[in-house]
């Protein structure tokens, strides 16, 4: 007899995956928590049933949560990670080494202790001395922090649950008084098949805040609908102004200088939503 695993994407639509083994499958003090492995996509982490992250995948969400920012910013030196306690984010961070400081504020350390022991060449990198990691609200960390951090990538869930006010105007706002004068931030912004408002009312917030506001894509198979969207607030850099001799070397599995500026291509019933 085989498990399987099914993620009800919306109602009436899902993804299914063989499991072979269930690690942890536990109600954490914030969220449903489970650490299973997969047979196609090797270790997973769900949380609230919801796929947030396979050995397999990871790669395309991460790198490009982080390069596009980090490349677009003439010299980031002081990053903020809001969520991302699986570390993935943190890892292609530090392959920028004009960071200094990469701070990670994630509100479940249950979160990080599972991807430490499951996801360890996910989660390998919150060691390293460049990094603090701080156990707490990414909402009121934004809410105290002034004039601080040159790029902000907020790594969340879905807006359910913990998550849901990282997805209010209010927080861009926060956002934008915790970043530095030149400063960035991304956001993930969910997918144009199944939350197509919420796409157009993060962009539409976030160009009421900031000067320049882009979406860009990226493909991810076991997240809803595989289109995932990000959302960048730039106070001054354009992501699709970058000189070409900012791109220094860099080891990826998905993200290159082209990409960079291919994904801001998008196809027309996504740039109609915004
Ligand atoms: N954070 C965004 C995951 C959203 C996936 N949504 C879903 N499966 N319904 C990913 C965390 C990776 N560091």
């Amino acid at each position: 007899m085989s498990i399987w695993f099914t993620e009800k994407q919306t109602e009436n639509f899902g993804i299914t995956m063989k499991i072979n083994k269930t690690y942890v499958s536990e109600q954490t003090e914030f969220q449903k928590l489970d650490m299973v492995e997969t047979e196609e996509f090797g270790n997973m982490l769900i949380l609230d049933g919801m796929v947030m992250t396979t050995q397999k995948d990871e790669f395309v969400y991460h790198e490009m949560v982080a390069h596009v920012p980090l490349f677009t910013h003439p010299n980031p030196k002081h990053v903020l990670v809001v969520g991302g306690g699986d570390g993935g984010v943190i890892r292609e961070v530090l392959k920028h080494p004009s960071v200094e400081k990469a701070v990670l504020v994630e509100i479940d350390g249950k979160v990080i202790e599972y991807s430490k022991k499951y996801l360890p060449e996910i989660a390998g990198d919150l060691e390293n001395p460049r990094v603090e990691v701080q156990v707490d609200d990414g909402f009121m960390h934004i809410a105290t922090s002034e004039n601080q951090y040159d790029v902000i990538m907020v790594d969340s869930t879905e807006p359910v649950g913990p998550a849901a006010k990282l997805f209010e105007k209010g927080f861009y706002e926060g956002i934008s008084k915790a970043l530095k004068e030149d400063g960035i931030f991304v956001a993930q912004t969910d997918n144009p098949w199944f939350t197509p408002e919420l796409i157009s009312q993060v962009f539409s917030d976030v160009s009421e805040i900031f000067p320049i506001t882009r979406l860009y894509t990226a493909n991810i198979p076991t997240y809803p609908s595989g289109l995932w969207t990000f959302t960048i607030g730039s106070k001054k850099h354009d992501p699709l102004e970058v000189p070409a001799d900012r791109f220094h070397e860099i080891e990826t599995k998905y993200w290159t200088p082209q990409l960079h500026t291919a994904a801001f291509a998008l196809p027309k019933f996504v740039s109609d939503l915004i």
